[in-house]
């Protein structure tokens, strides 16, 4: 009677189990895959955890079985032997080896070969490569057959961030440039590191890949289906960790097309404008904008920097010394140099590398007439320009 009812539980204790990972939108499930990693993993995910949830509960129901029906005080006796001493016993003995042998590596060992064999393949039949670069703390994408670079920074306000404006429906999980790639190719993505660990995760792709500094990483995605995918850094990687999110957006192959095509026209006309004199207003506005996403997160709001680790540009010997000798040479250590050539050995990188020399003449002249620091003058981008 007492076993029928243990049975009775089992069974219940499965059905509402099963019916609960039955619902596809199940808040607590996986993202839907979106790609073939994706998709043999969670496959494999699947399977094994039905084999895992099967064997816990055999265990444990042969464990209360036994508490229950082997009880001193229903009169068992305890057996006297020790080992196995006959065949029915040894048979008792290997018969769990050798299921769990067959479990582990035919069962269970296939699938996960396979899966783990399909994420190392990143070159065959490649349609395209797509470069990642994470840095401390914002990711930048290049694509070298196309010529197009770009950084792609956290969109969230900082009021937001800090509760003085209304949350976002995509909160901490939306950036200024998104990646964008053509559906039903086989993208080859190189990682890279321009300081410490991050890890280039997106979960509809199955991909979580770490980018470690000096080392070249590998992974790919196909996608089937178009959309807004999302993901985050997931290595810890220091004080603003949470705020370096990943936008892939999938598109067909024409839109991917246009989008190349408007990128491409978007830096020859940022490379023609760098050219013309702009003024001082103009700088500080986008100085302004760039500071805000960039520059914030280590040297804060107003310029203050976090002692012993950032240092304040307000009132900084650096922004407010000179930056050209008098030959319009860059000044060893000055203000331009150090954003365009950063500092080795800390979180201060060279921007020469990502930002324009718009971007880069409008931060420095942001930073020199800002946080109470009034140089009064200004960079031109083309003096930039000329300084590459
Ligand atoms: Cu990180």
């Amino acid at each position: 009677m007492k076993g029928k009812n243990l049975l009775r539980i089992i069974l219940m204790v499965l059905t509402v189990f099963n019916a609960a990972t039955a619902q596809a939108d199940w808040a607590f499930n996986f993202q839907t895959p979106v790609t073939p990693l994706a998709e043999d993993t969670l496959h494999v995910h699947n399977q094994f955890f039905a084999i895992i949830i099967t064997l816990f509960f055999v265990t444990l129901g042969i464990l209360i079985y036994s508490i229950l029906n082997h009880r001193k005080d229903k009169g068992q006796q305890p057996a006297t032997f020790t080992g196995p001493t006959n065949r029915w016993q040894w048979m008792l003995v290997i018969a769990p080896f050798v299921m769990l042998f067959l479990l582990d590596y035919v069962v269970m060992g296939i699938p996960a070969y396979h899966a783990a064999v399909s994420m190392e393949d990143t070159k065959t039949d490649a349609d395209m490569v797509l470069k990642v670069t994470g840095s401390q703390w914002k990711w930048q994408y290049e694509y070298p057959a196309e010529g197009i670079k770009f950084v792609s920074a956290l969109k969230t306000t900082q009021d937001q961030i800090n509760g003085k404006a209304p949350k976002g429906e995509n909160y901490l999980l939306e950036v200024d440039n998104p990646v964008v790639l053509p559906v039903n190719k086989k993208v080859r993505i190189l990682l890279m590191s321009s300081d410490v660990m991050h890890s280039w995760g997106v979960p509809a792709f199955g991909v979580k890949r770490a980018t470690v500094p000096g080392f070249l990483r590998e992974t790919w995605v196909k996608i089937g289906k178009p959309g807004t995918y999302r993901g985050q850094c997931a290595q810890i990687c220091g004080k603003n960790h949470a705020f370096m999110p990943i936008i892939v957006e999938a598109v067909s192959e024409e839109k991917y097309q246009e989008w190349v095509a408007q990128k491409k026209a978007e830096s020859a006309a940022a490379s023609a404008s760098a050219d013309k004199v702009w003024a001082k207003e103009d700088l500080m506005q986008h100085g302004h904008e760039i500071y805000e996403k960039i520059c914030i997160s280590c040297h804060q709001p107003e310029g203050k920097g976090l002692p012993g680790a950032f240092p304040a540009l307000a009132g900084s010997k650096i922004v407010n010394g000179p930056f050209l000798d008098k030959d319009g040479r860059l000044i060893k250590d000055g203000h331009l140099d150090r954003v365009m050539n950063g500092k080795p050995g800390t979180a201060m990188q060279a921007f020469k590398n990502t930002f324009s020399d718009i971007d880069i003449a409008a931060i420095v002249t942001y930073e020199r007439n800002s946080f109470g620091n009034s140089m009064g003058d200004m960079v031109q981008p083309s003096q930039v320009k000329a300084l590459r």
